[in-house]
């Protein structure tokens, strides 16, 4: 059962996209722990305005938080990190599948992108809310590769042969999505109780992005270094050829090597 997260799930067979369709609920109040799911999105998106492909076949989801009560602002950071691993933690309950978490908001298998994650921040009544929108491709066609991304994968490419039973895709979705939100009222319970420490050390050893070297963009500048560590606030702590260590709290990452 869960006891926030999940409590009500309002379903679409299609809307623009679920973490805006969720903004808007939320303007008018809607009880933290709401879920929005829907079987397609017809304008998902990403980071920057980016496109999230969002065709049938795929888990695309967002949860409302109360962000006032459950998390320390600075600690918004930890909301996709602790995500990440809540989805790996299911892949890896439902299917089976290693997966691990990329830096900021990606959880890979083998080096591709099955799941991408989406934070958001907004005000409703003078309350701070925090969104989560969660896409995860399961039985949905993925492109080799995706503008501005490295290559992708889905579930059932993952699982290959044992796939190809009949309904599998469908019954997959369903579980997976129970998973992700038992695993996410875990984590979000640990935030809500100050745990920061065990979100971060769990994302650490879930992680396939510490100890590369990595390509960061941010708004104003590339950084090319070591992925040493990440910080309280879920900054990476990129440490350069000369020996600095460079703290990136919003960036784009690509891995270029171990
Ligand atoms: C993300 O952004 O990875 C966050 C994606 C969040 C999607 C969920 S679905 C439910 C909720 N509702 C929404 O509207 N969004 C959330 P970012 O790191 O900016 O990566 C975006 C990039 O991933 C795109 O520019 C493409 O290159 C690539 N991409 C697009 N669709 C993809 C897909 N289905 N699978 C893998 N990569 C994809």
């Amino acid at each position: 059962m869960h006891k926030l997260i999940g409590r009500k799930i309002i379903r679409h067979d299609s809307v623009t996209s679920t973490n805006e369709v969720l903004k808007e609920l939320a303007i008018e109040g809607l009880e933290p722990g709401t879920v929005v799911v829907s079987a397609v999105q017809t304008k998902g998106h990403g980071r920057m305005e980016r496109t999230w492909e969002s065709p049938e076949g795929g888990l695309w989801l967002s949860v409302l938080l109360d962000a006032t009560s459950e998390i320390e602002l600075d600690k918004f950071g930890l909301i996709p990190l602790m995500a990440g691993c809540a989805v790996v933690c299911a892949i890896s309950r439902i299917v089976g599948l290693d997966a691990r978490v990329k830096w900021p908001n990606d959880v890979l298998i083998k080096g591709r992108k099955v799941c991408g994650i989406l934070g958001e921040m907004m005000k409703a009544e003078e309350k701070q809310l925090a969104i989560i929108g969660i896409g995860l491709n399961v039985n949905n066609p993925v492109q080799e590769g995706y503008e501005f991304s490295q290559a992708s994968t889905s579930i059932v490419e993952e699982m290959g042969d044992r796939a190809s039973i009949e309904g599998l895709g469908a019954a997959i979705i369903d579980d997976l999505e129970s998973a992700i939100l038992s695993e996410l009222e875990l984590r979000n319970n640990m935030l809500a109780g100050g745990k920061f420490d065990d979100i971060l050390n769990e994302w650490r050893t879930r992680s396939d992005t510490l100890g590369k070297r990595v390509k960061i963009r941010t708004q104003t500048e590339e950084i090319e270094g070591l992925a040493r560590d990440i910080d309280e606030s879920g900054s990476l702590l990129v440490e350069r050829g000369d020996g600095r260590v460079e703290k990136v709290l919003v960036g784009d990452c690509e891995h270029v090597g171990e």
